[in-house]
């Protein structure tokens, strides 16, 4: 942890905490020095992810991460780059990077904390909410059916697509950790908790 973190921005519960502590399990289980690998991220609920655990992170411009990711990694292939995002983020408004990243099939992990909802901005429909689900911006149900983030994955051309439950820490440590050792792109969907807002 962070010796000068002050506060924990996160709701109790929140699922993305599971995902912090798979992601320092695997990382701790591969033995990867910590001047070996970087966490790219930015705001929102799960972007906080830099912000509790010591290690060497890049902040940038939101739905523009992968180019930064990519450059990161093309400047330096030795590094392994772990690549955090959300699914309104990473799945709406920056898809075509997702798209195009698993099409050149750049080697980055790339995980997306699929919490069903924007959970910062409290509880919009994002592109992965069910069908029906209410939400703020849906209040009489969301009238679409959700994206599959795996099917799109696959026909761009990735190699390396899962979804995971968030609960299971010791199963999702082992696919981030197949997933960074996985030569290419490398995309998990993990299926997060937001206690405060997502209630199917
Ligand atoms: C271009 C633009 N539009 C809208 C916003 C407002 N905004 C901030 S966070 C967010 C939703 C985040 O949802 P998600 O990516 O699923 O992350 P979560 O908070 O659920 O982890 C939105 C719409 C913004 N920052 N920039
Ligand atoms: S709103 Fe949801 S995703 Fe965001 S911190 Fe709270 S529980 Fe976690
Ligand atoms: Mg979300």
């Amino acid at each position: 942890m962070r010796t000068n973190l002050k506060k924990i921005q996160r709701c109790p519960g929140c699922g993305d905490f599971f995902i912090l502590l798979a992601l320092q399990k695997a990382l701790k289980n591969l033995g990867i020095p910590k001047h070996k690998y970087v966490i790219v991220s930015w705001i929102w609920c799960s972007g906080k992810m830099p912000h509790y655990i010591d290690w060497y992170a890049a902040e940038t411009l939101h739905w523009r991460i992968l180019p930064f990711a990519t450059g990161i990694k093309l400047s330096n292939p030795e590094l392994t780059v772990i690549w955090v995002w959300w699914d309104w983020d990473g799945y709406g408004i920056g898809l075509s990077h997702f798209i195009h990243t698993a099409r050149r099939n750049i080697d980055l992990l790339y995980i997306v904390a699929n919490n069903q909802n924007y959970g910062l901005t409290t509880w919009q429909a994002s592109p992965t909410t069910p069908k029906c689900a209410k939400t703020s911006s849906t209040p009489q149900g969301n009238p679409l059916p959700p994206m599959d983030p795996i099917a799109l994955a696959k026909a761009a051309g990735a190699e390396f697509t899962y979804r995971v439950d968030h609960q299971d820490i010791n199963k999702l440590a082992e696919r981030i950790a197949k997933g960074i050792q996985h030569p290419g792109f490398a995309h998990l969907d993990v299926d997060q908790a937001c206690p405060s807002w997502r209630k199917w």
